[in-house]
């Protein structure tokens, strides 16, 4: 599978430093410490958006640093917190640290969040170091510093855009002129053997992602030449792009050809016929393709017509913009411009999660199973109970068990994860002792 990839440089905020101050107000001799704490730093947080789905952003911008802490000051005013900085990645996204290539993040869901380098904690102002017997703390705790690391992103492209049609027709041509794609272009039916993608920008600055699928032929459906690959690999697309070759060279009729791929589409899977399809005649600058691209065009509107009429689904499809007929020429760039750009208009239409749920559900013990399983685990070492897991160790990091609020809120999820039920399902009594990274603590829940 073809994957997009990007280098970024990440750090998150240093925590701001504690004050050193002590109370002076008219009428109180000598005023005890009143130095604030300093903010905490910002986050660096990665957040799945079913919006986008290329790393095509991060060619632009590769520098991400949350805000720094603000420093405490007097009269026990703490430092303000840093901004987090929330880094937007398509689903699929596959986060890695630079240096040891460990797979930190592997983001799936629409909304799900991962962060990858928490802000320093601010310090403490000396107003928490007064002792009975220390009553001028001259000093206070800095800030902690933040992270700061390069991550490699990887996503493994899943295509927006099928192009289909007949062989020689132009598709790698088009795929080619409208992406940093190098596919093989040949004049000779089955040059493209094996499903190529690129990654289109539109000129708003998104980008969509093309796959340049082997010309089918008559009979893909029931598997003739390899066609049935591809068929699977179309079925993944959220929009087909049908190219038609109208030069007099083809030898074969354009509407003929039109109807033949839709048939193939229709018996592999009636739902692939009914996909939101573009129409782009190509080669139109050569000699006799005007009058056979006009020929084509009286007889797609009639056929399109009539579909509107028997169909209200079709009809409600065509309304939306698709069955759009496009005349271009790969070869001299002859409305490809506005081919490109129509096509991201009408992406924008069609949502992206069905597309990855597909799959989810297709590859489903590849891609969802483990994750499920692999939660936590819990490993008996001696007497005590060892929980392993990711989840776990970031649940951990991010809660405070000195302070009984947290302790709550660490129950409860733990509770929530299944964790406590498989203790308990293990013969966990009160008072044992559990392990989670380097903490360990007795069970009483
Ligand atoms: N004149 C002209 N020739 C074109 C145009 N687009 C493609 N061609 C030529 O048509 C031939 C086939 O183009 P490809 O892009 O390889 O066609 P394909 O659909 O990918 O073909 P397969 O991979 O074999 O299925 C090549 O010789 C191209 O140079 C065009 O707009 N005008
Ligand atoms: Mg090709």
């Amino acid at each position: 599978m073809f994957t997009d990839r990007a280098v970024i440089h990440i750090r998150s905020g240093n925590g701001g430093h504690g004050a050193v101050s002590f109370r002076r107000e008219k009428y109180i001799a000598a005023g005890g410490p009143d130095g604030g704490d300093g903010g905490r730093g910002g986050d660096v947080i990665f957040t799945v958006d079913s919006g986008l789905s290329t790393l095509i952003d991060f060619r632009y911008k590769r520098k991400y640093a949350a805000g720094n802490g603000g420093n405490g000051a007097g009269q026990k005013m703490t430092g303000k917190n840093g901004a987090n900085v929330v880094i937007k990645v398509p689903p699929g996204t596959i986060v890695k640290d630079e240096k040891t290539g460990a797979v930190l993040a592997d983001l799936k869901y629409p909304g799900e969040e991962f962060v990858a380098a928490k802000g320093g904690r601010g310090g403490k102002g000396n107003s928490h170091f007064a002792t009975a017997t220390r009553q001028v703390p001259n000093f206070a705790k800095a800030g902690e510093a933040g992270f700061e690391f390069d991550v490699i992103l990887e996503l493994k492209l899943l295509a927006d855009v099928g192009l289909v049609g007949f062989p020689n027709v132009g598709k790698s041509s088009y795929l080619s002129v409208t992406t940093s794609a190098k596919p093989e272009i040949a004049d000779y039916p089955f040059t493209t053997l094996t499903p190529k993608l690129g990654v289109v920008m539109t000129r708003d600055g998104s980008g969509y992602v093309i796959a340049d699928i082997p010309g089918l032929i008559e009979g893909a459906a029931e598997g003739k030449g390899a066609g049935h690959r591809f068929l699977r690999h179309i079925e993944r697309t959220r929009l087909l792009l049908h190219i038609i070759d109208v030069s007099p060279y083809s030898g074969r009729d354009p509407f003929d050809d039109f109807l033949k791929i839709n048939e193939e589409l229709r018996l592999y899977h009636p739902r692939l016929a009914s996909r939101p399809q573009i129409v782009a005649c190509n080669k139109t600058d050569v000699d006799g393709a005007r009058e056979r691209f006009n020929e084509f065009r009286s007889k797609f509107t009639k056929w399109a017509d009539e579909n509107c009429e028997s169909d209200p689904d079709f009809a409600e499809y065509r309304e939306k913009g698709c069955y759009r007929l496009f005349e271009i020429s790969a070869l001299t760039g002859e409305g490809i411009k506005e081919l490109c750009d129509y096509c991201g208009s009408i992406l924008k239409d069609i949502p992206q999660e069905s597309t990855f749920e597909d799959i989810i559900e297709n590859e489903g013990a590849e891609l969802s199973g483990p994750e499920e399983e692999e939660l936590f685990t819990v490993k008996m070492d001696g007497d005590v109970y060892v929980i392993c897991g990711r989840f776990i160790e970031h649940l951990l990091d991010s809660v405070n068990l000195g302070d009984y609020e947290s302790q709550g809120y660490f129950q409860r999820v733990l509770r929530q994860k299944g964790v406590i039920a498989k203790l308990e399902e293990m013969g966990i009594q009160e008072g044992d002792t559990v392990r989670i990274g380097d903490t360990e603590f007795d069970f009483a829940f």
